[in-house]
């Protein structure tokens, strides 16, 4: 580095010191914190985004969002060339450099990283970063912030694309490295035309009404209502009612939203007996979440479709067109197979999903929890899909089985007209679905596509299996970096002990599992239980829980 950018980044370091007794960590999603604390660790990721785009020569992005946490919390992530998150290998020096209290130990930090990583700051490429926000109001003044950063590096330059959902500008940011427009507009589009694609396919016809009920859908009264209603003005093959958008004035995910109606199971704000037995969405605060649901009669429970289920109805989908592909004209499988599906879920895939898909003969990968983890093993396969159960999740599809469909797919016309559309619709699929991270908007046009081919209301789909009855819980500890675990998150290796006493009480309930792990996102241990009963896996949770507030929280449970 010269002595221009050494003396811009010390001159701006004094203007962002960090929060004092707070060390923030690059966790699964990003930094999160109140916002409050926010502005120096945002300003630092400003300067970490430019750095990555000088080091990968290419457009980064970055998002100000605290996604499902309440509307006092903030965030901040990078985007990765791809679209992905960004790389793990800089989480240390992410984390490292939020954390650098004195001048000269920042810009050694810097200046070292810098070196190792062979960074160019030569006049040939400059740094260019796409950033947005979600609709929190602390956000206007955090993207100050990590203008802040980008400006302190030399010849950076930022795009300032306001309100987005951070699936949008993850897409943004790969169509713009794919050398493809990147607007809004180009995203609606891409959307919309891959929607209608599959909906021409639909096996006899287009048809309309097969669903009789209208979607509803809850916007958790943030950006993700407030985008539906654009998707819903271009699109006239969807009947959409949209409720707690973000102009309605209620609070970002306060009793709304998809983390809301997974975890309590119970209806959002704005929805009521009116609304039983209809096809109901919920999106989470930055819209890459997506979860269905059924209000049930009599009070305020619901039928949850979570990501598992939305996984399933995707896998059997996608599995019938790459059957339909492979068949050898004489009812069996060509023996070269084209097309290796591959599923991905974490521990808390509902078991009774693993069992049905597995039984679909798909293979079936668990991760730890993190889209950066469920993203990278999704990869490996021809078709990747991945869901977490709160419903963050997509479909990738590898480059070189695309260039197959798009070469073969007018061949295939001769040989079956079948064949054909499979290809089609896979490829249609490719183009709806968000490859870069999981995107409530796409994902809702995907299943509601699915569901027209399909024939199906909500209430069949809800059908391709039972739920085992879980509960998740969260207890607050003293110190949740004390919590390590291995395979999956599904064993506790530190502190000592723990694992054998959860052991002992899952042993006490007939297909008891349980498993805890530390929150990347809030201040939190997380725990999952189920088992056969509801009231089993509720007692079954509560216990874990207990011993966790024994053991490391305040006490204060019984
Ligand atoms: C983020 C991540 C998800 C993760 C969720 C909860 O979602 O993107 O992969 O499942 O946090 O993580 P944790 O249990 O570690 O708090 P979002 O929608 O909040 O960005």
């Amino acid at each position: 580095m010269n002595e221009e950018q050494r003396s811009l980044l010390l001159e701006s370091f004094s203007r962002f010191p960090p929060p004092k007794g707070v060390k923030l960590s690059y966790g699964t999603a990003g930094f999160r914190a109140d916002a409050s604390l926010l502005e120096s660790t945002v300003y630092r990721v400003g300067i970490l985004a430019a750095l990555r785009s000088l080091k990968t020569q290419s457009v980064i992005g970055l998002m100000i969002t605290a996604s499902h946490n309440k509307v006092s919390d903030n965030g901040v992530k990078i985007a990765d060339p791809d679209g992905g998150m960004m790389t793990q290998r800089w989480e240390p020096f992410a984390d490292a450099l939020a954390d650098a209290w004195d001048p000269y130990e920042f810009l050694c930090l810097i200046d070292d990283f810098v070196r190792k990583e062979s960074i160019s700051f030569d006049d040939d490429h400059t740094a260019e970063i796409l950033l947005a926000r979600d609709t929190r109001p602390s956000g206007e003044a955090l993207l100050k912030a990590a203008k802040q950063g980008i400006s302190c590096i030399v010849g950076a330059v930022s795009h300032d694309l306001g309100v987005l959902t951070t699936p949008q500008l993850h897409w943004m940011v790969r169509a713009k490295n794919k050398g493809i427009e990147a607007t809004e507009r180009d995203y609606f589009e891409q959307l919309l035309n891959s929607f209608r694609c599959m909906v021409d396919l639909i096996p006899g016809g287009r048809k309309t009404n097969l669903n009789s009920e209208n979607l509803i859908v809850d916007g958790a009264n943030g950006v993700g209502g407030e985008k539906l209603e654009v998707l819903k003005e271009l699109c006239d093959d969807l009947v959409i009612d949209i409720r707690n958008s973000s102009k309605t004035g209620g609070m970002l995910n306060e009793g709304v939203g998809a983390d809301f109606v997974q975890k309590e199971k119970v209806v959002p704000c704005g929805f009521g007996s009116i609304d039983i037995g209809m096809r109901c969405a919920s999106l989470d605060g930055d819209a890459d979440r997506l979860v269905y649901f059924l209000v049930l009669p009599h009070g305020s429970k619901i039928d949850l479709l979570d990501g598992d289920k939305i996984l399933s109805l995707f896998a059997l989908f996608i599995k019938e067109q790459l059957s339909v592909l492979n068949e050898d004209g004489h009812g069996t499988t060509n023996s070269h197979y084209h097309g290796h599906l591959g599923i991905v879920q974490t521990a808390y895939a509902n078991g009774a999903s693993t069992n049905y898909l597995k039984n679909l003969g798909l293979d079936v990968a668990l991760t730890p929890t993190g889209v950066k983890y469920l993203h990278e093993k999704a990869a490996e396969y021809d078709i990747g899909i991945y869901f977490e159960a709160n419903g963050h999740g997509t479909i990738l599809f590898r480059e070189n089985f695309l260039s197959w469909l798009e070469s073969r797919k007018d061949e295939l016309l001769s040989i079956s007209k079948e064949k054909h559309k499979a290809a089609l619709r896979l490829l249609a699929v490719s183009k709806l679905i968000n490859q870069a991270v999981g995107d409530a908007l796409s994902g809702l046009l995907l299943v509601e596509a699915i569901l027209q081919h399909m024939g199906w209301s909500i209430h069949m789909w809800n059908k391709l299996y039972v739920d085992l009855p879980s509960r998740q819980l969260k207890v607050k500890v003293v110190d949740r970096t004390v919590v390590v675990t291995a395979n999956a998150e599904t064993l506790v290796v530190s502190p000592p002990g723990i694992q054998d006493t959860i052991n002992a009480l899952m042993g006490n309930y007939p297909q008891g599992r349980c498993f805890i792990r530390p929150s990347g996102t809030e201040d939190v241990i997380r725990v999952y239980a189920e088992a056969t009963t509801q009231e089993a896996a509720d007692s079954l949770a509560n216990s874990v829980a207990v011993l966790v507030d024994q053991l490391l929280g305040f006490g204060s449970m019984q």
